[in-house]
């Protein structure tokens, strides 16, 4: 089998999506998702620049030795741009093996490894009533684990936490806007809003929350060991894990579980996190992480010490993305979570995806690959439109530094 075409498509329904399809001499098509939010043009460029000219001719079936020709063949290694590129090749590659060998993708990955895949839901709210009722709603829907994010009292608009009534979305159209911060004051609040969620909701809910890289270890320290009554799923990036040694003095002072990774790009953004045992769960995203290829890789080191994975799924990662995570998700032995932020309708008109959420679990069904669908004609209904993750500011104005 050969490479004949690959081309980038990228639209937006209601956010932007990047997708490369690549087709072969056997008429078989693969998909990969190659969003990188608010960088989706540099990652078009570099796949249509550099990757699919070299692409065409090569044999589809070899995925591995073609990851380590864009990985290692390139000079410079590693950074999101590179991975995310790589990352769309391997889905599309791993799709077309699973159409060609008729088969879904988490059979060509060891077979599936349990009957659903346990999942978690986003709960809201510009304050602490609004926030609870988002968490009722989430549990009438059945989901059985709630990440919650609340406004903070005193500080403006928060990062993660949507204004009244509207969607998930940090990215905002045209450049960096600026929010603001003050972690004292989210410091101060965290725990109250925890005590008050297990109140309501009692101890049987799974409870997640995103502190979203803004504590310095010490800080961090202090809030993981505040929240362990409140008996935490995980706690997510307590700190930015640039410096993965800032994990020790988190660790050496809670137990509450700790969960790390929807930024990094590499198995070395790992190591010292692993080998140390500093984290819980592993979070880095096929679409970001090296693909379908590298996640495998990850997960079995993370497995050899005692870590889960608990795949990022925002809704800036596609319906393709979401799709080969539950495949990972379904085969590997040490996964842990899910998450889910159900896309847009509106999304759902440019990619069919073949999964569904019953329960608190999502499911798959038995289309070959990754066995995501993609409209070109209503993908073209809705052209790119730049839009930036935000800038966070201290209440001071000095920028935040971590
Ligand atoms: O693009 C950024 C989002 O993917 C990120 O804000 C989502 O933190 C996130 C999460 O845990 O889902
Ligand atoms: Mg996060």
């Amino acid at each position: 089998m050969k490479i004949t075409s690959a081309k980038v498509i990228v639209c937006c329904p209601g956010r932007n999506f990047v997708t490369l399809k690549i087709c072969t001499d056997a008429g078989i098509c693969g998909l990969g998702d190659a969003t990188l939010n608010g960088r989706e043009k540099a990652v078009a460029t570099y796949l249509e620049e550099y990757c699919i000219p070299a692409l065409i001719g090569k044999d589809p079936r070899n995925i591995e030795d073609l990851w380590h020709y864009f990985y290692k063949g390139v000079y410079w290694k590693r950074g999101s741009v590179t991975m995310t590129a790589i990352s769309a090749i391997d889905m599309a590659l791993w799709d077309i093996k699973g159409k060609a060998l008729n088969t879904p993708l988490y059979n060509l990955l060891g077979g599936k490894s349990r009957q659903g895949v346990l999942v978690y839901a986003h709960a809201t709210g510009p304050n602490l009533e609004q926030m609870l009722e988002d968490v009722s709603k989430k549990v009438e829907q059945g989901y059985q684990a709630v990440r919650v994010q609340s406004g903070i009292p005193g500080v403006g608009r928060v990062y993660g936490v949507p204004k009244s009534g509207q969607p998930y979305e940090p990215a905002q159209k045209g450049l960096p806007h600026e929010e603001s911060w003050d972690t004292a004051r989210y410091l101060n609040f965290v725990p109250k809003m925890f005590s008050r969620v297990r109140e309501v909701f009692g101890e049987d809910l799974h409870l997640l929350h995103d502190a979203h890289h803004r504590c310095t270890p010490n800080e961090a320290a202090r809030l993981a060991r505040e929240l362990e009554p409140f008996h935490l799923f995980w706690l997510e990036d307590p700190v930015s894990a640039e410096l993965q040694e800032g994990l020790r003095l988190v660790r050496q002072h809670s137990t509450t579980p700790l969960a790390l990774g929807e930024v990094f790009n590499s198995v070395y953004d790992c190591t010292t996190l692993f080998s140390e045992q500093l984290i819980d769960y592993i979070r880095m995203p096929l679409v970001h992480g090296g693909g379908v290829t590298h996640l495998q890789k990850v997960a079995a080191l993370a497995s050899l010490y005692h870590i889960q994975t608990g795949i990022h799924g925002a809704t800036d990662l596609s319906p393709i993305n979401l799709a080969a995570s539950l495949h990972v998700d379904f085969a590997v032995n040490n996964f842990g979570i899910q998450e889910h932020m159900p896309h847009a309708e509106m999304v759902h008109e440019v990619f069919q995806p073949n999964y569904h959420f019953e329960k608190g679990f999502m499911y798959i069904n038995d289309a070959p690959g990754i066995g995501v669908e993609l409209n070109e004609e209503q993908a073209a209904q809705y052209p790119y439109q730049m839009a930036c993750l935000p800038v966070n500011r201290k209440l001071d104005g000095t920028l935040h530094y971590w």
